[in-house]
């Protein structure tokens, strides 16, 4: 059987003129996952349309779509394009399950949820000659699945080839977050085993990886028994943890002895009221000042997450957030304007109260302001979160942040990685147009490793005594 797999991108991934670097990031393992479950005699072609130009002349027997809020209609579009030959099309992913009865309008089947209990069902009634219309997954579970198909992955055209994912879901429950509408109807978090996990981990090259799971430490012994397993694999890795998790006795300790050099954090405000709002509650309370110390002494870089525009928010939130990412030594923050997503409490909420804008999904990308605020005005939201970008990023600011580290060394990455991923934009669209990315990687991995600590005296006496055991079997 002949089968084309599709990541359609948003229309401003596509720009003739500017490649932002963000979509040449990750390569599209959700669809590499189901493709794990066809049998080797079936030709597969997987395309992201983030990174290459679509081939549409050709005829295959299936077409399968993963659908992204932003991408819903560039989706829909290539759907009908390939229906029209008579091409059996399905559509699964985070749209179709948030908003079924849109999506069934353009597929022959459509999928709710993760694939891996449906797509198996699928294949069988497919070759069978009985699709049905609609699977919906309903029992969770990794480890059976088997291991996804990197062959299909283009390496070269991401900056991240060594993307992984090792779970799915996380353990709470945030109003605004897609999690509960996507895994509705069954487990909302779960992992692979550790030892698939390993196994996961040494099939990719060279030493730094990104963990790309919504919380990564949201199993604690799971995370602990993996860090462990890690520990001598000689690897440097990137991931998101929750404040929570941070300060957690030892977990942090040992993620940063198996790797760990940044960190992507969901602040989201600095307003407690907001954060009950939202049903944030594991970030109540806690200290974000002491977490964010207790990563910088371990040597672990920051990636902040902010989100404007939640109902105590007024027009002082800009300046307050940014001056205080700053103040706090944070090397990179994303900042996102709040947004409903189809399916979650606060879409029920804001429709409720009358508050939703528009249905023009293309804007529900977190830069456009989609709901009435409460206390300002969308036009005010909207400058405000690209002011928040403007000031962050200026070159004062990344050097006051630099300043606040202990280190030579700890400052000289501060200004290096900072400086690399907002002010080196136009050297990031000709790389990308020069297909050139795959070459990007070992100067990342420098960064993170050229200034790696210098001494070791916080490594704990387990590792010590495992980095022992280890030269002594060599
Ligand atoms: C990597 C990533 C990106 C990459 C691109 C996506 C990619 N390469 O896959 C980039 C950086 C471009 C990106 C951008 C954005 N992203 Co993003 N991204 C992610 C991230 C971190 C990982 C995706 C991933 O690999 N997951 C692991 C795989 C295994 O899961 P999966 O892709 O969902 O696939 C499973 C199921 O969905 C299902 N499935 C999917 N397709 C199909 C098809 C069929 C037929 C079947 C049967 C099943 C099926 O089965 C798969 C296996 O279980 C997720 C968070 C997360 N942990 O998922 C956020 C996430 C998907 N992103 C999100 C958002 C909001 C965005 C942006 C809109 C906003 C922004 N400001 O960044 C943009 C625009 C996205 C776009 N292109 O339209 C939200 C989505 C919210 C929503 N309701 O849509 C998420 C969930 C983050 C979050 N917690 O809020 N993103
Ligand atoms: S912690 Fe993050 S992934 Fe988990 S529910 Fe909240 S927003 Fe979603």
């Amino acid at each position: 059987m002949k089968v084309k797999m599709i990541l359609p991108a948003l229309t401003e991934a596509l720009s003739p003129h500017w490649r932002p670097i963000k979509y040449s990031l990750f390569p599209p393992l959700g669809l590499a996952t189901i493709a794990s479950f066809f049998s080797p005699e079936d030709e597969i072609d997987l395309q992201d349309e983030h990174v290459e130009t679509l081939n549409l002349d050709d005829r295959p027997d299936l077409v399968i779509i993963q659908v992204y809020i932003t991408s819903a209609y560039r989706a829909y579009e290539l759907a009908d394009r390939y229906r029209q030959k008579g091409t059996y099309i399905v559509l699964g992913g985070l749209h179709v399950t948030a908003l079924p009865e849109e999506a069934k309008e353009y597929a022959d089947t459509i999928f709710l949820g993760p694939g891996e209990d449906t797509w198996p069902r699928f294949l069988a009634d497919f070759r069978a000659g009985h699709p049905q219309k609609r699977y919906v997954s309903q029992e969770r579970d990794l480890l059976s699945a088997p291991p996804l198909r990197r062959d299909l992955i283009k390496r070269n055209l991401y900056l991240v080839p060594n993307s992984i994912v090792v779970s799915r879901g996380c353990p709470h429950h945030c109003d605004f977050c897609y999690k509960d509408a996507f895994f509705q109807g069954g487990k909302s978090f779960y992992t692979q085993s550790v030892d698939q996990a390993l196994v996961e981990i040494e099939r990719l090259p060279g030493r730094y990886l990104f963990f790309l799971d919504d919380h990564l430490f949201g199993n604690a012994k799971f995370a602990r028994d993996l860090f462990t397993g890690m520990l001598g694999m000689n690897r440097i890795w990137q991931a998101a943890g929750t404040i929570q998790a941070v300060l957690q006795p030892h977990l942090l300790e040992l993620a940063v002895e198996s790797g760990l050099r940044s960190l992507f954090i969901g602040f989201e405000t600095l307003n407690t009221n907001n954060l009950r709002q939202q049903h944030k509650y594991h970030n109540l309370n806690r200290d974000y000042t002491a977490a964010i110390r207790r990563l910088q002494d371990l040597g672990v870089m920051i990636n902040g997450s902010f989100v404007f525009g939640m109902d105590e928010d007024d027009e002082s939130v800009f300046e307050t957030t940014v001056e205080w990412a700053i103040s706090q030594g944070i090397e990179t923050a994303t900042f996102h304007i709040l947004t409903p997503y189809p399916g979650t409490p606060l879409y029920e909420r804001m429709l409720k109260e009358g508050r939703i804008l528009t249905q023009n999904w293309d804007r529900y990308d977190t830069r456009h302001v989609v709901f009435q605020p409460a206390k300002m005005s969308p036009e005010t939201l909207e400058a405000g979160y690209w002011q928040a970008y403007k000031d962050f990023y200026r070159w004062s600011a990344i050097w006051q942040g630099a300043a606040t580290k202990t280190s030579l060394n700890y400052r000289l990455r501060h200004l290096v990685y900072a400086g690399s991923w907002k002010k080196l934009e136009p050297f990031w669209d000709w790389v990308i147009r020069g297909h050139q990315l795959a070459k990007m990687m070992p100067i990342l991995e420098s960064v993170l490793q050229g200034f790696d600590r210098v001494s070791t005296p916080w490594k704990s006496l387990h590792t010590q005594e495992f980095e022992k055991s280890a030269q002594f079997r060599t």
